[in-house]
């Protein structure tokens, strides 16, 4: 693939081009390059990694030399759309804000196909997980780790029916990362036991000999917990059933990643009850990874809500220790998951431990007290939990029991657990017990093999396995017409015509826009009125999305979303040059040597002084910075008054401000300094500039001023024009 241009989107045609002899340039998982120490602008950052090549820096950073330093977990995100094609595209956007780990959630219902499938069907709540997907997202991947300049570790799911055929896929295709634990088929898939903990000998297997690292399910049971909280004791059993069969099939320890989740989120006093946990599971643990999530048990629909919670979920991490950061939006509460919400997610990472970066030189968690109890406590639970489970006959009797997600605070039983039958599930009855003449005549095996004698490697008789000889590998294409990826593009470029402009959230210009919408009514009308407002916007299908009580009678705060049934002609766009500033060092240097003066008020009948003070005020940025004389006149200033002002302090520069205009007084007010300073004769020696939130330039210059400037202006852009001006009066 040519190398990708950061001006231009990914050229999907490209990626999907020649995929048959494509193949993966890395196996294995890649953690972040660490630089003790290191000097990233003004700063020394303590728990850093290799900047970036490309990158989009926090909306902040440019107040610090536009620095965006890279923490030293490795940052996730999920992606769930359905389109692996959009998938790419949301990758890229993910990879530029500083994920480095990119998990693909599976279509729903694909744990429990017996086999693979190929081509590159549309999901549910997920993609299909094939050979032409992996293989086209790894190619893209490749060129977006050049780009951003940092591996990328691609993910998705070694579970269900098809788990060793998966971990020969992913080995084949350059899968990075991998979840794989048989608990998870067997409580939350209801796969026969004897079934996953057999495949998972042999996924594992497959998986250490590919240097994928595997994250575990434990933390799916504070997810279906009830109570999450009480789950605690559980979950690291689960962690430790899956990390010992793992190291027992031969993977090494820091190549098991925990998956933990903080278990609650506030209002619950979460610190107390989840900080515990986490120490409790790294001394149990040590030497396995870390990879933390988020906690979703208790997101909500609220973007804010959810981004609290996950920040003091990163707390948490960098307290303890974690190696991974995990990432998940809201959208699994809004029902599509958006492309700038898995951004959001991000950045939410991203900026906490940036924040909090050198933290642990500063703080100490507690070595006595409440919490060394607390950690004493969940691990005294845990123990006996184990304990119980070699009473009742062991791991599958014990799930027979229904000892697993029982809602009770172990001992405590609630007696409400997930009870699985162990000659039950999907696949109940399909193990084979190996002939003695068995022969796989593939390299990476578990288990009884009959190697002929003198074989010492397994594919030696067949000249090479996929995995020892990647051209045998079997690539198919398609084997639907109509569900796959080029009949989906051919339809999006249908829909939205090669030119039109469309926002969009999940697939190629979907046309989904959001609006936020408070109305001043109890809620259930709110609610009503919101979604009336949205259609009448000419939003089709409008759907709350989340919705926040502000006031049971004053009013509620609602999100809408819903589709814009039209798109923007690219050719009849006007759009604005931009305007190049002057570089701040040569206008201070402009301003000094010219002793520059300027006098500025607020003119009319309007008291608002804040916007002009932004303007000149050296505390926010204004023009005073680089030197300007400023003589600040006051609110409500008649004009003739300011031209007195500008007179007698020998100023070059004014600067006049409406914010609040009626019947266009901000114009009648510009054409009064106009036409009085020509009036006085002094118009030729002074620059005239007005400003406010209704001023534009066009209006301004017509009506005889130099400039006019609009909300969002910076002292800056005021400086520049000056400078600029004053340079062609020369
Ligand atoms: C996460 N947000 O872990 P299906 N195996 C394990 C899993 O945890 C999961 C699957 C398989 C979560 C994502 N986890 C949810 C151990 C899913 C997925 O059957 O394809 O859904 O398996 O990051």
């Amino acid at each position: 693939m040519k190398p990708l241009d950061p001006k231009k989107k990914i050229d999907l045609t490209e990626v999907l081009n020649d995929l048959e002899s494509y193949r993966p340039r890395r196996k294995g998982w890649a953690w972040r390059e660490k630089v003790p120490d290191q000097r990233i602008g003004p700063f020394v950052c303590k728990d850093t990694t290799k900047n970036l090549k490309n990158s989009v820096p926090l909306p902040s950073a440019h107040y610090f030399d536009n620095i965006d330093p890279q923490c030293d977990f490795v940052v996730t995100t999920e992606i769930a759309s359905g389109r692996f094609e959009d998938d790419i595209r949301r990758m890229r956007m993910a990879a530029w804000h500083g994920a480095d780990h990119i998990m693909v959630i599976r279509t729903t219902g694909q744990s429990h196909y017996d086999g693979l499938i190929e081509g590159t069907p549309e999901g549910v709540g997920g993609v299909p997980i094939t050979r032409k997907q992996i293989r086209a997202t790894r190619k893209a991947l490749d060129a977006v780790e050049d780009e951003v300049g940092r591996p990328i570790n691609f993910h998705s799911y070694v579970s269900g029916v098809a788990g060793p055929e998966i971990a020969v896929l992913f080995v084949e295709e350059g899968v990075n990362g991998a979840h794989q634990d048989p608990q998870y088929n067997v409580l939350y898939r209801n796969i026969n036991m004897h079934r996953s903990f057999v495949d998972a000998a042999c996924a594992k297997k497959i998986m250490a000999d590919g240097g994928i690292l595997q994250i575990d399910g434990a933390h799916n049971a504070n997810a279906t917990a009830r109570e999450a909280w009480k789950v605690t004791p559980e979950l690291l059993v689960q962690h430790g059933i899956n990390s010992a069969f793992s190291l027992a099939v031969g993977m090494k320890k820091e190549m098991v990643a925990l998956s933990t989740v903080p278990p609650t989120a506030p209002p619950a006093p979460k610190m107390t009850l989840d900080l515990p946990y986490a120490v409790a599971l790294r001394d149990f643990f040590s030497g396995f990874k870390m990879r933390a999530q988020q906690n979703t048990r208790y997101m909500e629909a609220d973007t804010a809500e959810a981004t609290i919670t996950h920040v003091l979920d990163t707390l948490i991490s960098r307290l303890t220790s974690a190696d991974i950061q995990s990432t998940i939006t809201p959208d699994e509460g809004r029902n599509v998951p958006w492309h700038y919400n898995n951004i959001l997610g991000v950045n939410t990472a991203r900026q906490t431990l940036m924040g909090i970066d050198g933290l642990t030189d500063l703080v100490d968690l507690k070595k006595d007290g409440v919490l060394p109890d607390k950690v004493r406590e969940i691990k005294e639970r845990a123990v006996l939990f184990l304990e119980e489970i070699i009473r009742m006959g062991g791991y599958f009797a014990a799930v027979q029991k229904g000892s697993f997600v029982d809602s009770g605070y172990f001992p405590e039983r609630r007696c409400d657990g997930i009870a699985r039958d162990p000659a039950g599930g999907v696949a109940a009855g399909s193990i084979v017990k190996r002939e003695d003449d068995y022969l796989a005549p593939v390299c990476s095996h578990f288990g009884y093999n009959d190697l002929p004698p003198g074989i010492t490697k397994a594919c030696d008789p067949i000249s090479g396995c996929t995995l020892c000889a990647p051209e045998k590998i079997v690539y198919v294409d398609e084997l639907d017409d109509s569900d796959n990826v080029q009949t989906r593009r051919a339809a999006a470029r249908s829909a939205t015509g090669d030119d039109l402009i469309r926002p969009e959230v999940e697939w190629a210009g979907d046309g989904i826009v959001v609006v936020t919408v408070f109305v001043p009514e109890r809620p259930d009308v709110a609610e009503a009125a919101a979604l009336v407002m949205a259609a009448k916007m000419g939003l089709s299908g409008p759907e709350v999305i989340s919705r926040r009580l502000i006031h049971p009678a004053e009013g509620s705060l609602f999100e809408i979303k819903g589709r814009l049934e039209f798109g923007v002609k690219r050719d009849e766009l006007v759009i604005p040059v931009k305007e190049v500033l002057i570089p701040e060092d040569q206008i201070v240097s402009f301003v000094r040597e010219h002793k520059l003066t300027l006098v500025a008020a607020t003119v009319g009948e309007d008291e608002h002084s804040v916007g002009m003070r932004e303007i000149i005020d050296i505390k926010h940025g204004g023009v005073e910075k680089y030197g300007f004389v400023c003589h600040y006149l006051g609110t409500s200033v008649p004009i003739n008054k300011v031209l007195d002002a500008a007179q007698e302090t020998g100023a070059s520069v004014v600067l006049i401000s409406t914010i609040i205009t009626h019947n266009d007084i901000h114009r009648v007010n510009m054409k009064r300094l106009a036409d009085l300073a020509v009036e006085r004769g002094i118009r030729g020696r002074l620059i005239l500039v007005a400003g406010g939130t209704q001023v534009t330039n066009d209006a301004a210059t017509a009506s005889g001023l130099d400039a006019g400037f609009g909300r969002g202006t910076k002292g800056h852009h005021v400086a520049s024009f000056i400078v600029k001006k004053m340079r062609e009066k020369k």
